[in-house]
């Protein structure tokens, strides 16, 4: 009999029908009753796929008394309840590597779009100003500059090597110095005092909750940009908001935000803030190898019991 898989939340139409060929799947996000829905299924459920977005909780988790394995879409996966999982022996696996290229690009392109205005720029030509009022104000340039990347690890990493080619020194700051060639800096208020761009790149749990709140903020300084596309709860938003308005820091770059796809009307507000409706990954080619890895880490446990990507 095929394993019965639920799925939270929405994956690529090419992998979800791969799903569809090789087990008995229920879409839980498209339940008209989810509750319903699971306690419907929930004793034949062996398998899971979650996304960020549609996470999974300890409740779900529990009710779930015969689930073997979560399968989760992304490289985060702070939405899934692991530890309860691992209580319970439920494997978890993510999605690494496959859209580290990606998501730093869009740090990338974030700190660029805030240093030189790209996004003002856009707006100043399709809305008239530069005819009606000449040239826009100045940018500032990235060469020279110092970026301190907070988590060093692979999104890290493909960021700073980017941001060497534009030019920048980096520092970074973590749990552990790596010894790499880049200097570390143990206290991350003095990263940010010594950083002109602070860019967020680490995992989001208990640890690095609002890790980046007004005391960080403010030794950034105000010629300092923060950038985040790693989770949105690593930063203290309201503090972000005050700095921000205050003047207290240059600008910022966010990818991501607290409370998803709630974004503050305060930030939409700010000139000097670019945002991005969480996109990291958000190509064809990282997706599409995402999902894969989805569905290849299932096939791989259910015949072989083993998978690729454990967390
Ligand atoms: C999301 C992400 O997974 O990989 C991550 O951690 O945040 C993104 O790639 C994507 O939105 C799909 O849920």
């Amino acid at each position: 009999m095929a394993q019965e898989v639920l799925v939270m939340g929405p994956i690529p139409a090419a992998q979800l029908e791969q799903l569809e060929q090789n087990y008995r799947i229920h879409k839980l996000w498209q339940a008209e009753n989810p509750e319903a829905k699971l306690n419907e299924v929930r004793n034949n459920i062996t398998g899971m796929v979650s996304t960020a977005f549609f996470g999974v909780t300890a409740k779900i988790i529990r009710a779930l008394p015969n689930l073997e394995i979560i399968s989760h879409f992304g490289v985060g996966y702070d939405s899934v309840d692991v530890k309860v999982a691992k209580e319970q022996g439920i494997i978890v696996t993510n999605t690494p590597d496959v859209l580290t290229d990606d998501t730093a690009d869009i740090g990338i392109a974030l700190t660029l779009a805030v240093f030189r205005r790209t996004v003002e720029g856009d707006i100043y030509v399709r809305s008239g100003q530069w005819i009606k009022k000449g040239p826009m104000p100045l940018g500032r340039s990235l060469r020279g500059k110092t970026m301190g990347i907070v988590g060093l690890g692979r999104i890290g990493q493909a960021i700073a090597k980017r941001a060497e080619a534009f030019g920048l020194n980096i520092i970074y700051h973590g749990p552990r110095d790596k010894k790499v060639s880049y200097p570390f800096v143990a206290s991350l208020e003095e990263m940010a005092a010594k950083s002109d761009i602070l860019m967020v790149a680490c995992p989001y749990s208990a640890d690095t909750h609002h890790l980046v709140d007004a005391k960080v903020l403010k030794a950034l300084g105000r010629d300092g940009v923060l950038v985040n596309i790693a989770r949105g709860k690593i930063v203290d938003e309201k503090a972000l908001i005050d700095a921000l308005e205050a003047g207290l820091i240059a600008g910022a770059g966010l990818d991501v935000f607290e409370k998803e796809p709630d974004v503050p009307s305060a930030l939409c507000r700010l000139d000097n803030v670019v945002l991005q409706p969480h996109v990291g990954s958000a190509t064809h080619e990282p997706r599409g190898a995402m999902a894969q890895l989805v569905v290849d880490n299932l096939l791989l446990y259910f015949e072989k019991a083993e998978v690729l990507t454990p967390v």
